[in-house]
């Protein structure tokens, strides 16, 4: 039983999987340990003015030596399950070639400690560590990329199999091209636009697809295989039937370069008349890689937009936040716990997935220790106690969510944005490496204790 407090919970389903998630990058450090190559974000990292404070990840959290620690706060949440990336340049410190054992040990040693711990290994092979050597060949501009992947990821299941059940492909396919090949705000930062970016994307696309082929052939019939997508989840400006038909169709529609290709094998027609002469070059071949058929799908929720029924070709109008809209303290978290009620529900209608997990949701927070070492991070448990409200609701409505991993564990290196942000609920005294459960840790370790909000 959980904890009581004054008002009746609202009870998740028996058998819901309460996880916490992190990445490689992010967390291990130990950048040059036991035979890792470089990454394109090591050298975006050391790149003068491309990080907040200049900050790198070559230390981050040290999860590569502290993983036994990570896993005993894990055991005092009470998670049952665990969502980590494998960082492919320990694997093939060039991208192919000859597998580098030590980094393989590493993934083993991780997996067994969690699961003599009663944590359930979910494993991401691709959280957008892109070995540099292939970035050199063009990276995900370069076809060779998705076959290289696919090398990989199944190399990496096979040496995983029977030791880990859940593989994701990549993380947000639209935030490592649309970011790291687009805007240029993150790794490798090249700022393209047009034909060249909607190529690469169709790329990473296949890479995916060619990567649950080759997990499948490399592991056993139960082994189940998604990814992990990042969507600006579609909301209706409130509950009625014609604004939440026009949210249906901006899911399809928006996630059209992603999640709809992925799960129809097909570009939508609006999609490929937009682009225009932009739109990238496929064949049939490439469009049956990319539908190749997966077991469930995460969904990395943190925010949403809010839509509108409209008498134009789309049938939906985007609502823009007004200025006066309350977001957290990363500027592009508006504060939607919505999205996380209507997302997976219109996402499953429309595309008809049977079984999604919330592969991340969570906050930044500047809760910072008190003068007695407290982190009251009452923004964070606020954040979380409305979304999880809200995906209980919409869980209890249909939405077919099996799981949620709570982002993050551990405060980490939030990207460019370096450690000036931070998504823990542990925090983390990166001068000493000392842990410390915020506010928020207690709070998720009631709600998991009682499987309820
Ligand atoms: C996730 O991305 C990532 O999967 C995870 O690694 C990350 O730590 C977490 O969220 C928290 O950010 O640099 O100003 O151009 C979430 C989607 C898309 C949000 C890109 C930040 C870049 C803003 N991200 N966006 S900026």
């Amino acid at each position: 039983a959980g904890a009581q407090g004054s008002t009746a919970k609202r009870a998740f389903p028996i058998g819901f999987v309460w996880g916490t998630a992190t990445a490689a990058y992010q967390v291990e450090g130990a950048v040059k340990v036991d035979g890792r190559g470089e990454s394109i974000w090591d050298v975006y990292a050391h790149t003068p003015g491309r990080i907040v404070h200049g900050d790198t990840a070559d230390v981050a959290d040290d999860s590569y030596h502290r993983y036994p620690e990570d896993i005993a706060l894990m055991r005092g949440l009470g998670v049952g399950a665990y969502r980590f990336s494998v960082a492919w340049p320990r694997i093939f410190p060039d991208g192919t070639g000859r597998p580098n054992a030590k980094g393989v040990d590493y993934y083993k040693r991780l997996v067994d400690a969690l699961r003599t711990a009663g944590i359930e290994p979910y494993c991401t092979l691709y959280h957008w560590d892109l070995p540099e050597a292939l970035q050199r060949k063009g990276g995900w501009q370069n076809r060779d990329t998705a076959k290289a992947f696919a090398d990989y990821a199944g190399y990496m299941a096979g040496q995983l199999d029977g030791r880990v059940q859940h593989f994701m492909t990549m993380n947000e396919i639209s935030t490592f091209i649309g970011n790291g090949y687009g805007s240029a705000s993150m790794a490798p930062g090249l700022g393209l636009k047009g034909q060249a970016l909607e190529q690469a994307r169709h790329y990473a696309l296949l890479g995916h697809g060619l990567a649950v082929q080759a997990i499948r052939a490399a592991t056993h019939a139960k082994t189940r295989v998604g990814s992990a997508e990042g969507i600006n989840a579609a909301m209706p400006a409130f509950d009625e039937p014609e604004h939440v038909a026009a949210a249906r169709k901006a899911a399809v529609e928006e996630n059209a370069g992603y999640l709809t290709a992925m799960h129809t094998g097909r570009y939508t027609d609006l999609y490929l008349k937009t682009l225009g002469a932009d739109a990238p070059k496929f064949t049939t071949e490439e469009m049956r890689i990319i539908g190749s058929k997966t077991d469930f799908q995460g969904l990395n929720i943190y925010t949403g937009d809010y839509y509108i029924a409209a008498d134009n070709e789309r049938g939906y109008e985007a609502v823009p936040f007004p200025s006066s809209y309350p977001n957290m303290q990363s500027s592009w978290i508006q504060f939607a716990p919505g999205a996380i009620y209507w997302g997976p529900k219109l996402m499953a209608e429309a595309l008809g997935i049977s079984d999604i997990y919330i592969t991340e949701n969570g906050t930044s927070s500047t809760a910072a220790p008190d003068t007695q070492g407290r982190v009251l991070d009452t923004d964070r448990v606020m954040f979380l106690q409305q979304y999880l409200g809200e995906l209980q609701r919409g869980i209890a409505d249909g939405a077919p969510v099996r799981g949620y991993f709570l982002w993050s564990l551990l405060d980490n290196f939030e990207w460019s944005r370096g450690y000036s942000e931070r998504f823990g609920i542990t925090w983390v005294d990166f001068a000493t490496q000392k842990r410390t459960p915020k506010l928020s840790s207690r709070f998720y370790h009631d709600v998991i204790a009682g499987n309820a909000i």
